[in-house]
Formats: C-alpha cells, sequence, structure tokens
C-alpha cells in the first residue's frame, strides 16, 4: 500500500458538487481508498487571477496503484466530470493534481513529484497542513510551511463533510 496526497480544486459551475463529486469518485475506485480529508477553501486564483475564486482542498488516499496509474485514473475522472482543458493556467470545473507519492520524486513531462508548485501555493499548503502537519519537504513540515505562505486570498469555508447538498 502506497500513501499519496491529491489536490482537488474546481472554480467553474457548481463547485461544491464536483468537489464531492470527485471525492466519490476517487474511493470508488478499485486500489484507492480516501483515508483524510482537509477542510474546504474558497481561494483568489493565482496565476491566471481573472477568473472565478477556486473551491480548494486535499486528501489522503491509500493505494495499491503505481503513481501513474494513479495519474491515469485522476484524469479519468477530471474528464468524466466535464473538465475541459482549454488553457493550461484557466478555469476548469474540476482539477485534480497528485502532489505526493510515498516520497518519491520524479521528474517527467506530464508528472513532476513532489508538484512543483506546491510549496509556494497556500490553497495546497494549508489543506495539506491540516490533515498532514509533520510531512516533511526539503527538512521543513507542512505545518511551518503553511504558517510561512502568504494566505491572502484564503478564507476556510467548512469541514468537508458540512458540505451543502
Ligand atoms: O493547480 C490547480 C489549479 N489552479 C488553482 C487552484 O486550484 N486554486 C487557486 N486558488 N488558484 C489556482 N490556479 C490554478 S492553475
Amino acid at each position: 500500500m502506497s500513501t499519496a496526497y491529491l489536490g482537488l480544486g474546481g472554480n467553474l459551475g457548481d463547485r461544491r458538487r464536483y468537489l464531492a463529486d470527485a471525492v466519490q469518485a476517487l474511493n470508488g475506485e478499485s486500489g484507492v481508498r480516501v483515508e483524510e480529508i482537509s477542510s474546504v477553501y474558497e481561494t483568489k486564483p493565482v496565476g491566471v487571477v481573472d477568473q472565478p475564486d477556486f473551491l480548494n482542498l486535499v486528501l489522503e488516499v491509500a493505494t495499491e496503484l503505481p503513481v501513474r496509474e494513479l495519474l491515469t485514473r485522476c484524469l479519468r475522472i477530471e474528464a468524466a466530470l466535464g473538465r475541459v482543458r482549454v488553457e493550461r493556467w484557466g478555469p476548469r470545473t474540476i482539477d485534480i493534481d497528485v502532489l505526493w507519492y510515498d516520497g518519491q520524486t520524479l521528474n517527467e513531462s506530464d508528472l513532476v513529484l513532489p508538484h512543483p508548485r506546491m510549496l509556494m501555493r497556500a490553497f495546497v499548503l494549508v489543506p495539506l497542513a491540516e490533515i498532514a502537519p509533520t510531512l516533511l519537504f526539503e527538512g521543513m513540515s507542512t505545518e511551518l510551511l503553511a504558517a510561512r505562505v502568504d494566505q491572502t486570498g484564503l478564507r476556510r469555508v467548512c469541514a468537508f463533510d458540512s458540505l451543502p447538498e
């Protein structure tokens, strides 16, 4: 069994529904079990700023899948939930990023681990620190990294379980 952390976010359509459906779909995949779910955060867009605010959360999953197969399943769920890749940094119904997988480092064209931009992004670090405060990156815990990152534009909305229907 391997452990992975996945970052989920979306800023088009019914953002709560897409998040809930993505979590359910991931948990329904063979060889994947959702172990921990962070709170849901509303976050100002990073990168292309002229787009709607996102809802973000981070999941811990236990998985029997190798990381490339896990990525394939994530991409399949994105597609099933209507994600269309129009613009690289643009709006999307749901984005599922593999952030970390058993501490592996990988540098391939479509998959870099740990996720290369996660240490600069409050919308990843803050929810990640909630469910994995002692996970280390470059010798620093996510708890410390989250405390140091600029949290402007990030607002905790609710626990995942309290997402209204
Ligand atoms: O990389 C994930 C997609 N994304 C996001 C996001 O999920 N949240 C926020 N706040 N900004 C983002 N910019 C991009 S691209």
